[in-house]
């Protein structure tokens, strides 16, 4: 396909409450929107960096950067007759996969809708529906944790995920045990601990947690494996897995029983389906993270999370979760079974509210 024009968005959300974890406090989300249009049809992606660098050292700049003055010259005014021609040219590229990921999933968007296919199908998406849970920040006192669970399982929600920090976790894990023995309940630390905390992680072992998600260091695999050995709670990695070979590296070591994907991280829906059929192969269940995406984002995670091996439920939850007004149309609603439909339309399966798009947008650049 001749890609004819190219345009970068970036936005502002306000969050409907502030999400707080190990790393800070968020009141507001900012991403990158990437618009690809050539002969006539239009993908649209999300490149999910933030606007900070505590998840991930790329930032809504350094994307910017990247994708401005890297990724778009490279296939700007190109016939591509595939996105694993486009995947090649970046590979000189080190790094910045979540600047990577925005333009290729407004890639896969473009392919899909140029087959007429589904984003789902055009993936290997074997699901209609997909299970969902919801990722909750600390929260200021015990009482008010188990108040927002109660509302969240009210809604349908399938599974609980609670961010833990030192000082701010074992406390919360008991009570809202004694409160709900028998709710999916994981944790997530993004980091926050080291191997000085062992008695701690062998303590949530008496709360038949489903994983404990990134305990340890960001950017280690090795540490997490002597955690594992010491420990029965599955632990998942995130942010220690950037590609196929991080996750040949930290199956092989046992430093994880479970792996998060985010397409972001990874580099893209390309990356995450050779770890998703790697870790398939290997008897690993995956789940799909989250980056508090808009709608564009959330329908590309929608579609990935329909292949056969998510068999845990992601952190994919509705628009009214995150945000008063979702940039898509319409927008992502979870069934009371705790289950949220895949869409079946071509490529993502939503429209753009381009007035909402527009009213959220604090800069925007068209390259031709
Ligand atoms: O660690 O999974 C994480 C949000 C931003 C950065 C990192 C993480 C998260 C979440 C939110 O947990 C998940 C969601 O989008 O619902
Ligand atoms: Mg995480």
């Amino acid at each position: 396909m001749q890609i004819e024009h190219i345009s970068l968005y970036h936005i502002k959300m306000e969050l409907v409450s502030p999400f707080k974890t190990s790393m800070g406090v968020e009141y507001d989300e900012e991403h990158i929107i990437v618009k690809v249009e050539s002969e006539g049809i239009t993908g649209w992606g999300e490149s999910v960096a933030e606007a900070t660098p505590f998840y991930s050292y790329e930032t809504v700049t350094t994307a910017w950067h990247i994708l401005k003055d890297f990724l778009i010259p490279d296939i700007i005014g190109k016939n591509l007759q595939n996105i694993s021609d486009a995947i090649a040219i970046w590979e000189k590229v080190r790094g910045h996969r979540m600047a990577k990921a925005g333009l290729e999933a407004a890639l896969w968007d473009l392919f899909a809708k140029s087959k007429n296919l589904s984003l789902s199908k055009y993936l290997g998406g074997t699901r209609e529906k997909i299970d969902v849970g919801v990722s909750i920040g600390i929260q200021s006192d015990e009482n008010e944790l188990i108040n927002k669970v109660e509302n969240y399982l009210g809604e349908g929600y399938k599974r609980i995920k609670i961010k833990i920090a030192p000082g701010e976790d074992i406390q919360y894990i008991k009570s809202l045990r004694r409160e709900f023995p028998d709710i999916l309940l994981q944790v997530d630390a993004n980091s926050a601990y080291n191997l000085s905390n062992l008695n701690l992680f062998k303590e949530m072992d008496n709360y038949s947690l489903l994983l404990i998600e990134q305990p340890l260091a960001y950017d280690d695999i090795y540490e997490h494996s002597k955690l594992q050995k010491e420990i029965k709670t599955p632990i998942c990695l995130d942010e220690s897995i950037h590609s196929l070979a991080d996750t040949k590296a930290a199956i092989d070591l046992n430093s994880c029983k479970i792996i998060n994907i985010k397409p972001g991280r990874v580099g893209g829906f390309t990356e995450s389906k050779l770890i998703h059929d790697y870790c398939q192969s290997k008897n690993i269940p995956v789940w799909h993270g989250g980056m508090l995406e808009s709608g564009i984002g959330r329908a590309g995670n929608v579609a990935l999370a329909s292949l056969p091996n998510f068999t845990l439920p992601g952190d994919i939850s509705a628009s009214k979760r995150y945000y008063k007004n979702d940039i898509v149309d319409p927008e992502f609603v979870i069934n009371s079974d705790g289950t949220m439909d895949v869409p079946k339309l071509p490529g993502i399966g939503v429209n753009i509210n381009q007035k909402m798009l527009d009213s959220v947008t604090v800069r925007k650049e068209l390259f031709k």
